[in-house]
């Protein structure tokens, strides 16, 4: 691999060599599948193929909580997709998302079943089924879609820009790292100045755009992503500390955070979720005593 101040674009782009970085095996030039498998079907009226990454854990904190509220139509099955064992690209995967990342939902409450991908667009579709978490009309509606467009638009700088030069690309480049450090910096900024002036983004009741942004700012933000709290300088961004605090005392959002999660704590990793007796029995330390 050439080093980047010597490496001059030739005029057609191959893709040909290696690249070294972390997720090679996984990145391609191409979409569609590459395996026939089909997807796994529970008996709940929401399927949802995922991994406990900040985008997959938005729609289970979302999940977990309308059923706290008592919407029994939001049950549902949460399947495990191994990201880094190409589970992505089978046939069944691609089917319901053509985009070939978690996460991906199969809505079957209704006479036909209904393909929703992209984390955002899966939080607007629970949240106009269930009539929760969003307001229903007038401003308040607009400073809640305008937050949860804001994360779509801005974590990818965060974890495709900063978080990949940072901790995932063979060599440090340092143009890199300080261009998306920078920016990252500067949207911590943007919420913390929100969230000096409101308790939650979208106003004084928590909504899908806290449920959006809390996964990947707040984990930022405790120093809990990349291993940047002390290059970022996180403890400075007191509001949103404040905010991930106290939506980490909820517990729909401490539910959420461990479906389909493979890493960390055993007790805190439900590989697969069909049953809210599920985070009593099912997670790794449980199913590690022999019985
Ligand atoms: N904009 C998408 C991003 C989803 C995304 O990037 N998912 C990652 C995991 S966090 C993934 O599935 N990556 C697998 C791959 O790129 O092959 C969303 O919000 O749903």
């Amino acid at each position: 691999m050439n080093d980047s101040s010597s490496y001059t674009p030739p005029s057609v782009w191959s893709g040909k060599k290696e690249s070294g970085g972390r997720f090679a095996n996984i990145n391609r030039p191409i979409a569609g599948p590459t395996r026939d498998k089909e997807l796994p079907v529970g008996r709940h009226p929401l399927q949802l193929y995922s991994l406990a990454t900040p985008n997959g854990v938005k729609v289970t904190v979302m999940l977990e909580e309308l059923l706290a509220l008592g919407h029994r139509g939001a049950e549902y099955d949460a399947w495990l997709i191994r990201i880094n064992d190409g589970e992505q690209f089978g046939s069944g995967f691609v089917a319901v998302n053509p985009n070939s990342k978690i996460p991906a939902l199969l809505d079957r409450s209704g006479p036909t079943p209904v393909r929703v991908f992209e984390s955002g667009a899966i939080l607007l579709h629970l949240a106009e089924q269930f009539g929760a978490f969003l307001p229903v009309s007038g401003p308040q509606r607009a400073e809640c879609l305008s937050w949860l467009f804001w994360q779509m638009g801005s974590a990818p700088f965060l974890g495709g820009g900063f978080g990949h030069f940072y901790a995932y690309a063979p060599t440090k480049i340092e143009y890199a790292i300080d261009r998306y450090a920078m920016e990252v910096k500067r949207q911590l900024d943007v919420l913390d100045r929100r969230l000096a002036e409101s308790p939650y983004l979208a106003g004084n009741d928590y909504s899908i755009a806290d449920m959006a942004v809390w996964p990947w700012y707040g984990t930022l933000v405790k120093g809990q992503l990349y291993g940047v709290g002390e290059f970022l300088q996180v403890q400075a961004y007191s509001n949103v500390l404040r905010w991930t605090d106290q939506i980490a005392q909820r517990p729909a959002a401490q539910r959420g955070r461990m479906v389909n999660r493979t890493w960390g704590q055993p007790s805190s990793q439900l590989h697969e979720r069909h049953d809210a007796g599920d985070f009593d029995t099912q997670t790794q330390d449980k199913l590690a005593v022999p019985r």
